[in-house]
């Protein structure tokens, strides 16, 4: 039995869309994060970090969003969320999944938790700012390398997209939301009418706009 750990919004919402498109069978598990639930014991058991999402699949339990999301491809492989192993495009998709997770998301955690990133406080907000301006170059060099292309990969939908499409959702209220650029904004309106998606953000309880 797959049971995904997640709570709206959070980086859970790249698996939660990966497992609702393979049409897989899997259990939601909310952990409710305003009360600190992924810092309790009982969570911390299955994660030592302490942070979202987490996958347990049967004995196997499984931490760190691309690792599940590399996983959840493996799995359903007639899914298509990623390329035939050992294909130039496999090795392009491994590219953009290490990219994404290793390179804008922990931008993030500088933007979203800057406290945690300073020993004196007063300097929070400047490491924040840091964090938006490295975030809107990154945001520019991957619309550059999308060109005019359909999604990450070109002709071929993959997880990539998936993950773009979070990175880009969080944005939303920075103050250059990554949306502006026409062709991010282009694959995210891709994104957004696939089935699964709206599935998995009806499921989430999050409001329209979206993105
Ligand atoms: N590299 C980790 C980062 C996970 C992460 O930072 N998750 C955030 C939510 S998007 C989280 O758990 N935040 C709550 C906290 O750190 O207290 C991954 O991708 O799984």
């Amino acid at each position: 039995m797959l049971a995904l750990y997640y709570s709206p919004g959070l980086a859970s919402l790249v698996p939660h869309m990966m497992l609702r498109e393979a049409g897989a069978a899997f259990e939601l598990r909310f952990i409710d994060r305003d009360n600190d639930a992924h810092k309790g014991e009982e969570y911390r058991k299955l994660n030592p970090n302490g942070r979202i999402p987490l996958l347990v699949d049967g004995d196997l339990v499984v931490f760190e969003t691309a690792a599940i999301a590399l996983h959840i491809a493996d799995k359903f492989p007639a899914s298509g969320l990623a390329p035939a192993v050992g294909s130039p495009e496999r090795a392009e998709f491994y590219k953009w999944m290490i990219h994404l997770t290793n390179t804008p998301q922990p931008e993030y955690r500088a933007w979203f938790y800057p406290h945690e990133h300073v020993i004196d406080q007063t300097a929070a907000a400047t490491v924040k700012e840091a964090a938006g301006q490295r975030l809107n170059g990154m945001f520019d060099l991957i619309s550059e390398q999308l060109g005019d292309k359909t999604w990450l990969l070109g002709d071929q939908f993959s997880a990539a997209d998936l993950f773009l499409f979070m990175l880009i959702r969080w944005s939303r209220n920075m103050p250059r939301p990554a949306r502006t650029i026409p062709n991010l904004n282009a694959l995210v309106e891709r994104v957004l009418a696939r089935p699964a998606v709206q599935e998995t953000l009806k499921v989430e309880g999050l409001a329209a706009p979206f993105i």
